[in-house]
């Protein structure tokens, strides 16, 4: 599949040199990888880089997904999941109570969680007070469990809310327990359409300056893309080189998620065009595209929720190294049309790697490694 005369034949020699020899792609590599009429070809590659990193290992982690409202003042036009105010139909608001309920319910079971992940939309009345007290509750349910939670969107949005710094809110929420932040909200950095999508989210700029300053305090942070809506190659090119170019600033992003833009009750309608099955073929390009120009984030996670399970297994082939986890509960794609079920057990997301040809490892947010069974029986939690 590696073979240098067919690449050569593709026009992709430069591209295949430097893949094998772990080089650095460029900008016009990346829209040469885009353009490439065989997606296998591409994909190949990205197995390559993918295998060199990782071997035949693909992750999972056993987790729970808790978004404590979908209140939000952003107003996006992709999104399905926000309400515009708390007394609109089917808008909610959890309260710390419910969060903790849906906390043991799913720590105190069988699953014994590895990841908390909690984000929610821009609510215009919850301080950040209320997230510190959320954060400590947390920690005193469970002292060690990881807790993945709030982007740097709602980073900014508490800053705003407060008249403080996002530094000092991210202090803040680390004294209060918080150990790494989601990648949600970078959607699409180019400043043309970033605001046709999102014009009231933080910006390009504020979402990067975040993310390093969270690495900065020693916070691990996850990043994503969405694409398959109204952006075009070089657009999703630009994306990646500046997450790229902040990895190498700062350092501390561990995973990227490519996230396919779902279409169902969204204010956004695509043409005839970019939708139908040819959609498919195009996120395992992008999953591949990602992990050949982004060399120095270490994950690139195939999210099954979002990509279906079937696309997602396939993703495993095409760069990708890791699923995601049990889930729990999920609001933001299922709004948006999802087909994927709420959660997967472990024995699921096992035998979804394993019959895909790959060797599953659970690991907890962070990605350490952790045996099948989760944690030793040493440590007391
Ligand atoms: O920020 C919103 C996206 C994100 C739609 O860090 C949509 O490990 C598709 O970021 N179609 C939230 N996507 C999800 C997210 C995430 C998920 C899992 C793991 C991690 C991680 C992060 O979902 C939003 C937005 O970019 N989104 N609406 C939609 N209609």
């Amino acid at each position: 599949m590696l073979d240098a005369a067919y690449y050569a034949d593709l026009g992709l020699s430069s591209i295949h040199e430097k893949v094998l020899d772990g080089r650095r792609l460029s900008f016009d590599d990346g829209l040469a990888l885009f353009d490439c009429p065989d997606i296998t070809a591409v994909g190949a590659l990205a197995l390559h880089a993918r295998c060199r990193l990782h071997g035949r290992k693909a992750f999972y982690v056993v987790n729970r997904q808790i978004n404590y409202t979908n209140v939000c003042v952003n107003g996006c036009v992709f999104c399905a999941f926000r309400r515009d105010a708390a007394n609109e139909p089917g808008a909610f608001v959890l309260s710390r109570e419910d969060i903790l309920a849906r906390l043991k319910n799913a720590d105190q079971s069988s699953l014994r969680l590895d990841e908390l992940h909690i984000v929610g939309g821009c609510h215009p009345g919850l301080r950040l007070e209320w997230f510190e007290d959320v954060l400590r509750a947390v920690r005193a349910v469970n002292p060690t469990l990881p807790i993945k939670a709030f982007t740097p969107v709602e980073i900014e949005h508490f800053a705003r809310l407060e008249g403080i710094s996002s530094l000092e809110v991210l202090q803040r929420l680390k004294a209060a327990g918080l150990t790494m932040l989601p990648g949600g909200g970078a959607e699409i950095f180019d400043e043309e359409l970033r605001p046709q999508l999102c014009p009231h989210k933080a910006d390009a700029a504020a979402w990067l300056r975040i993310s390093g300053e969270a690495h900065g305090l020693g916070i691990k942070t996850n990043c994503t893309m969405l694409f398959g809506h109204l952006e075009n190659a070089a657009q999703r090119v630009d994306h990646l080189c500046r997450l790229r170019d902040q990895q190498d600033k700062s350092g501390g992003f561990t995973c990227f998620i490519p996230l396919p833009f779902l279409t169902e009750n969204s204010r956004l309608k695509l043409p005839d065009e970019r939708l139908g099955p040819q959609r498919g073929l195009d996120q395992l390009r992008t999953v591949a595209v990602s992990r050949l120009l982004l060399d120095n984030i270490p994950h690139i996670k195939a999210y099954w929720i979002m990509l279906g399970p079937k696309l997602a297994q396939t993703a495993l082939w095409y760069g990708a190294d890791d699923l995601d986890g049990t889930i729990v509960e999920e609001h933001i794609g299922h709004m948006a049309g999802a087909q994927s079920s709420q959660g997967l057990t472990i024995n699921e997301l096992e035998s979804m790697i394993s019959e895909s040809g790959f060797e599953p490892v659970r690991r907890n947010a962070i990605f350490e490694t952790l045996p099948p069974d989760g944690r030793n029986s040493a440590e007391v939690r």
